[in-house]
């Protein structure tokens, strides 16, 4: 970190609007020094070690937890925070009505006074990161500029990061540009707080035009790491629309047959349906397997062959570590055996880290993530409910082969989810790519304890994207349809619906879930093949109870039955709130989705006579 290292990796690139910005940003914050991130395994353990002089990151104990750290963040810093997310697009039209807008300009100039000096006693680190493979023609280069050790950490682990990354950049290339500030400034004799960051003053802000992120106040997350979330979905969302392609909040599976026949699915799930779970699902029948390529991003385009390809653009997971266990996922357990940061969980007295639900039973005692005391009877959570693991994609045990191949993988079936108690059928296959569009724009969960709000409210999440599509909902409904129209019926994925969620009168799981639910993947790979049956309803295509592999699988014929069926009358119920729902986004929602409720309704009908 000496000076002299400092100027050698600055001049690695020579790419002039990157080094203006970089000298433009320096000369609005005011950093002590402005360090360029070389992405070297030392300079990892610089940052670690920073994070531990300054008491936010406590070292895990080696035997346990080699090359780990525990993070404690301030308890108003602990999430993504949509109500300070803007897109700021010239025209307030253009972000549609999910989004909070301000005007590009309006907010730069109130932005501008809050980063004036704001990391003064700081060190600057400019993070040049690519998004997918370096030199992927599907990957997207950005540079973050932040002054939050943390954040270089956990850029290292979830993007590739560094000189690699300037050395593809080039001298002229383009490339999306992070600002990000902690908003909390140190006076010379200043004291530094664990978890700096200004949570009464944040915001998350993007301007899709001149693809550019400002986020101020928070060093959490999806608002601090701007390669994910801000870059890869939102301002990539809007690239893609532009381009022909697909920016998408989806996770990317390999599923093997006993014959070694692959298939590659994406999937597409609101929050809490445990969609890292299934990138990294056990099978329970024989001889099938599923491989991970990602959790959370996948990006999508047309080769030269009509088909779509995809890449993850991330490195790591930065997963929900509540919840994630032995039973639920023991390869997300075993990705992060090693070299993880974990953000808000409980440690225990041998210095590991534990959360709810990673074990079956409580440990006796652990200092929770507020760093107090506690006990299976202290009646709270030990670990924050929105506590995380950052870790490498290529710990994971099941990561594919070809998960970093630059040309992506050839997607066969999308599928998009929700967490319904009831209506929705356990896998609906769509007639067509318009059809599919409409299953994946109507996708909705009912809440759960882990979410904001009363408990079984339904919330609409079309497509997962809700709080992460960079433009107005109806143009990304629209542009969805579009892409259906680049390629021939044949060589576009099959899209799916799915629903692992479904509940007796008494509240229990119809469906067991989890590794169980590679019985519908088999059922999927077959239909991609054309061999698995299926049944034309009227909400779509179904199989029947025998269509579905269930040997060895104890479950009631008439469970199955229910969540193979078509409730004629609940479907009908539902088309009114389906209506009022796409309402929302006016004359922008395309009207071959209007058609599609329509039709819908139309079938419904036809099927109660
Ligand atoms: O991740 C889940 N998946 C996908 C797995 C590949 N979860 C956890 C969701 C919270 C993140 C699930 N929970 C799944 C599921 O398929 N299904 C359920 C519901 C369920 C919970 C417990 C049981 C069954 C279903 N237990 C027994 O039947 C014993
Ligand atoms: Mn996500």
């Amino acid at each position: 970190m000496a000076t002299l290292t400092m100027e050698v990796e600055a001049t690695q690139s020579r790419n002039r609007q990157l080094h203006i910005w970089v000298a433009q940003i320096a000369q609005l914050c005011k950093p002590d020094r402005v360090y360029w991130c070389s992405g070297s395994p030392d300079e990892y353990q610089a940052m670690l070690r920073l994070m531990i002089q300054s008491g936010v990151a406590i070292p895990l104990n080696p035997a346990k937890r080699p090359d780990s750290v525990l993070v404690r963040s301030d308890p108003g810093d602990v999430a993504r925070v949509e109500d300070r997310t803007f897109i700021c697009s010239q025209n307030k039209a253009d972000a549609g009505p999910t989004n909070n807008w301000e005007d590009p300009a309006a907010m730069k100039a109130r932005l501008s006074e809050l980063y004036s000096g704001s990391m003064a006693g700081r060190t600057m680190y400019v993070i040049p990161y690519s998004m997918g493979p370096i030199g992927s023609p599907i990957a997207n280069i950005g540079v973050e500029v932040t002054d939050s050790a943390y954040v270089v950490a956990n850029m290292h682990l979830m993007a590739r990061v560094g000189a690699n990354v300037l050395a593809a950049l080039g001298d002229d290339g383009e490339f999306v540009r992070g600002l990000h500030s902690l908003g909390a400034p140190l006076s010379p004799n200043q004291q530094d707080s664990t978890w700096p960051c200004n949570a009464e003053h944040k915001y998350i802000c993007h301007f899709p035009e001149t693809r550019e992120v400002w986020s101020y106040g928070s060093g959490y997350g999806g608002n601090a790491l701007l390669g994910k979330k801000c870059h890869a979905l939102r301002i990539a969302s809007v690239q893609a629309r532009d381009e022909g392609w697909l920016a998408e909040h989806m996770l990317i599976l390999k599923l093997i047959n006993p014959s070694g026949q692959v298939k590659y699915l994406t999937g597409a799930f609101p929050s809490a349906c445990g969609k890292t779970n299934l990138a990294m699902l056990i099978p329970t029948i024989p001889g099938w397997k599923v491989e991970t390529i990602g959790d959370d991003i996948a990006w999508m385009k047309f080769g030269a062959d009509g088909r779509l390809y995809a890449i993850n653009p991330e490195y790591g997971f930065f997963g929900v570590a509540p919840g994630t266990g032995v039973k639920s996922n023991p390869n997300a357990m075993l990705t992060v055996a090693k070299k993880s940061i974990f953000t808000n969980c409980a440690m225990t007295p041998d210095g590991d880290i534990w959360w709810e639900g990673m074990t079956e039973e409580k440990p006796t005692e652990l200092v929770d993530w507020l760093r107090r005391p506690w006990a299976p009877d202290s009646g709270r959570r030990a670990a924050h409910p929105n506590a995380r693991f950052t870790t490498p994609a290529g710990q994971c045990p099941v990561i594919a082969a070809e998960w970093e191949d630059p040309k992506g993988v050839p997607i066969d079936a999308i599928l998009f989810g929700g967490r319904r108690a009831g209506i929705v059928p356990l896998v609906t296959e769509s007639f067509n790519w318009q059809h599919g569009t409409f299953l994946g724009a109507t996708a909705s969960s009912e809440t759960t304890a882990a979410s904001a709000g009363k408990v079984g409210q339904l919330r609409r999440d079309p497509m997962a994207m809700l709080p992460f599509c960079g433009y107005h909902m109806g143009d990304y409904f629209a542009h969805y349809l579009k892409v259906g129209e680049r390629s021939t019926a044949s060589k576009l994925p099959k899209i799916f619906y799915v629903n692992w969620f479904r509940q007796d009168e008494h509240g229990k799981f119809l469906w067991p879930g989890y590794g169980e639910n590679s019985r519908v993947l088999k059922w999927i790979f077959e239909r991609c093949d054309g061999k698995a049956h299926a049944t034309d309803t009227a909400i779509g295509r179904l199989p029947e109870p025998a269509d579905l592999d269930t040997a060895g699988l104890n479950i009631p014929p008439a469970n199955l039955a229910k969540l193979l069926s078509v409730d004629v009358q609940g479907w009908l119920e539902e088309v009114p709130r389906i209506r009022d729902h796409f309402a929302k986004f006016g004359d922008r929602m395309p009207k071959g989705l209007q058609d599609e409720v329509s039709a819908l309704e139309q079938r419904l009908k036809a099927a109660k006579k």
